[in-house]
């Protein structure tokens, strides 16, 4: 029997610490550790199914090529095989147009372990190459985040069990980020009061006090109409000139701007419980609010955010402790990123495309254009909006490699499959976008089949391009993983961890050395070190100064239906772990009064469409939804057109300033209605 320490590398809040148990090499169990502070020593079922995925007969254990796309056919070959296959259609594309831009790489979020870079390093190694920016998740919030505070930063989320009332806004912990809900309960034993804003009544509205449901993208206004009651009543804090830059004009933008009568229009919320609501959030100290992703997934979703964090400003909570506003951060991913940064062979700049708009904009790259894509730990053919550009853009390529665990929607369309290594068979290291811990992942059994890790395949490919053609590519050719990831611990994050050398990370998790309260000192990194309600380099990226409203998008006479798909407590985007989450039937969530002004009941099949595509579904009305809305849950789905056939490109407001480009407004589809 061996015990090994794993992190769960999904993309989840909550990068959870297993403990994984083998017998003579093969892997038995995987349980929560309880030694983590944050995870202790529980695991979502989608870790617990592990094992079964570890061993599961669909996992592709063999490199494999495809007779022609989508056809199924698909012959095992060897690495070696495969990996000349790649060396030399890179060689030939770089003779061909005299330069590396028409190699893309398109990668996400399949695994968030450091190691997982190297893709990035092996391109970085080729030359200026076209690339994937930004991300799908977040982006739009992130930087509304950075304009107020100046960098991207949260408190430790432990300590909201110290808060006295918890805003969930936007957020669905209870399938997403499953160990703060017993933060929370906490924070509830203790008295707290837990008030949930959401579209709709979701599982974690069904554990707080109070639900609120807000017309979608209209959030950014609601925030407003509480600034403006907490204005009224002088529920500022007073010392708001000492710390913050331009509260007077936002003030005054309150005043002559915001009423209560248009915000309860606009957002669905009545009057008296604005008032309440915003008299219980001015007057309770700490409060703290957990702005969610879900909630900036909007054309407007930057200025909602920042409305948001201007109300926790106004209301002097921000650097309380169990206080402030909540969103993420990325001050634990202060990684020396060595792996990703090989020699650059020429001076030429990569071509960056928006990850959200991808096809789009590789369609239109033309001197030269994309030839050659590597899609790795993605899924963009499920995931993406504007599929058909999708399948205009793989008409035009060479070559389609995907390297994954499985097939999926992307690897359908591809020439070349590379198995990748499970995080049970390649070491790594993860820190988590929310809490504050930061370890490593050993691996506990030998790939199974010939599987490699992304960093392996990385090194091989270097290797034979470098055969082939000497110094044809920077990225190293071999290595050894642990050394690898020891030397990503640089000064800075050696410091950031409190540790004196790197092999000390080999131990135990580590939660990062910062101070549990984020902004205490009330000392900001904004350009003028103060919280910035009024922001230049908002006006600078012709944003608006201030956080005022913007409305999202409307529906239209022919889609008159927001169709909004979040994500679903079995899986993590098109990645599916246990087997409730596997169906053939799209389920569509409304109100039963929206369901009957169709002619539509409980198990009726119908039809939603636009401009895009259409899909069947399977009518399940739900009470709490409101009528202007339809709902999916994003699970995978057998046999039927992606979800994504219905969704466009639509862009967030933010994104550019950190992530380097806009973010996913997905929430803006819209959809029309009809029964079979
Ligand atoms: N089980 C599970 N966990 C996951 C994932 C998964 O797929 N499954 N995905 C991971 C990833 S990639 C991400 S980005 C995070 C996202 O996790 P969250 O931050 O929780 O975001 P979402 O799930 O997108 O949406 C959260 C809630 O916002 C609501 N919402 C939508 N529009 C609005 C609005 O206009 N106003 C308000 N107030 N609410 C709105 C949705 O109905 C939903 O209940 O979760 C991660 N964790
Ligand atoms: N309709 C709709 N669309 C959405 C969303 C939504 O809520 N609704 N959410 C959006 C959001 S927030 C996100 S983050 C994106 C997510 O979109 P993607 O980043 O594409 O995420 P996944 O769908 O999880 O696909 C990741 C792939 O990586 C593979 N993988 C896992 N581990 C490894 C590994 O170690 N190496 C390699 N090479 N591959 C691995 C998985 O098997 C999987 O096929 O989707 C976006 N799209
Ligand atoms: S998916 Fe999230 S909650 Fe589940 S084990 Fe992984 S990190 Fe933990
Ligand atoms: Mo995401």
């Amino acid at each position: 029997m061996g015990l090994h320490y794993n992190l769960c590398p999904r993309n989840c809040y909550d990068t959870c610490s297993i403990v994984s148990t083998t017998r003579k090499g093969v892997l038995i169990s995987v349980t929560g550790n309880p030694h983590h502070e944050y995870t202790k020593g529980k695991l979502c079922p989608k870790a617990l199914d592990d094992v079964k995925k570890v061993y599961s007969p669909q996992r592709i254990r063999f490199p494999m090529r495809q007779r022609s796309r989508y056809s199924g056919f698909w012959e095992r070959i060897s690495w070696d095989e495969a990996l000349n296959l790649i060396a030399e259609k890179i060689l030939d594309l770089k003779t061909q147009y005299g330069t590396t831009l028409p190699l893309a790489l398109n990668k996400y979020s399949g695994n968030f372990g450091i190691l997982h870079n190297a893709m990035e390093g092996l391109f970085t190694g080729l030359g200026a190459t076209t690339r994937a920016v930004g991300s799908p998740c977040w982006s739009a919030g992130v930087d509304a985040q950075t304009l107020d505070f100046g960098t991207f930063f949260c408190s430790d989320p432990q300590d909201m069990a110290k808060s006295n009332l918890i805003w969930l806004w936007g957020v669905n912990p209870a399938w997403t980020a499953v160990h703060q809900m017993p933060i929370i309960f906490e924070a509830i034993d203790r008295g707290a009061n837990v008030v949930c804003f959401d579209t709709h009544f979701s599982a974690t509205a069904a554990r707080t006090h109070q639900f609120v449901q807000v017309r979608p993208g209209t959030d950014g206004l609601l925030a407003l109409g509480f600034a403006k009651v907490l204005v009224e009543e002088n529920l500022i804090d007073p010392n708001l000139s000492t710390y913050t830059l331009g509260h007077e004009e936002f003030i005054h933008y309150l005043k002559s701007d915001i009423s209560l009568e248009h915000c309860c229009e606009i957002t669905g919320v009545p009057i008296p419980t604005i008032r309440k609501l915003a008299l219980e959030y001015g007057q309770t100290h700490p409060a703290c609010i957990w702005a969610g992703f879900g909630l900036q997934r909007y054309t407007n979703g930057g200025q909602t955010l920042r409305a948001i964090d201007a109300l926790g400003a106004l209301a002097g909570h921000l650097g309380e402790q169990g206080g402030g506003v909540q969103y993420g951060q990325f001050e634990t991913w202060s990684f020396a990123g060595m792996l990703q940064n090989p020699p650059h062979p020429d001076n030429q700049m990569d071509r960056l495309l928006n990850i959200n708009r991808f096809s789009e904009e590789a369609l239109a790259c033309s001197d030269p254009p994309v030839k050659m894509l590597w899609i790795s730990g993605r899924n963009p053919l499920s995931q993406d909006g504007n599929l058909e550009q999708w399948k205009k853009l793989i008409r035009q390529l060479d070559l389609i490699v995907v390297s994954d665990l499985f097939h999926s929607k992307s690897s359908e369309a591809a020439d070349l499959f590379l198995p990748v290594t499970t995080h049970y068979e390649h070491w790594d290291m993860n820190s988590s976008y929310w809490h504050y811990w930061v370890g490593v992942n050993e691996p506990a059994i030998l790939p199974v089949g010939e599987s490699h890790s992304d960093l392996q395949i990385a090194w091989d490919v270097s290797s034979q391009l470098n055969k082939l053609v000497p110094g044809s590519c920077t990225f190293p050719t071999s290595g050894d993983e642990k050394a690898t990831l020891l030397r990503e611990l640089g000064p800075q994050m050696l410091d950031i961890l409190g540790l004196k050398n790197p092999e000390e990370i080999l131990e135990d998790p580590v939660r990062a050395k910062f101070p549990r309260t984020v902004w205490e000192n009330r000392t900001f990194s904004t350009p003028s070190g103060r919280y910035e309600f009024l922001s230049t380099q908002a006006a600078n990226a012709q944003l608006p100064s201030l956080p005022v409203f913007l409305p999202p998008l409307n529906p239209s006479l022919n889609t008159p239906l927001r169709l909004l798909t979040p994500h679903h407590h079995s899986s993590i985007n098109s990645q599916v772990y246990v087997s409730d989450a596997h169906t053939s039937e799209v389920i569509l969530n409304l109100a039963p009064e929206l369901a009957r002004r169709y002619g539509l009941i409980a198990g009726d099949r119908a039809r939603i469409w636009n401009e895009l595509g259409l899909i069947d579904v399977v009518i399940q009305p739900e009470d709490g939804i409101s009528m202007d809305v339809v709902i999916i849950f994003q699970r995978k789905i057998e046999g039927s057109s992606p979800l994504n056939s219905l969704i466009g490109t639509p862009l967030t407001d933010m994104g550019h300033l950190t992530l380097g480009a806009p973010g996913f407004a997905l929430n803006e589809t819209f959809v029309n209605l009809q029964k079979l």
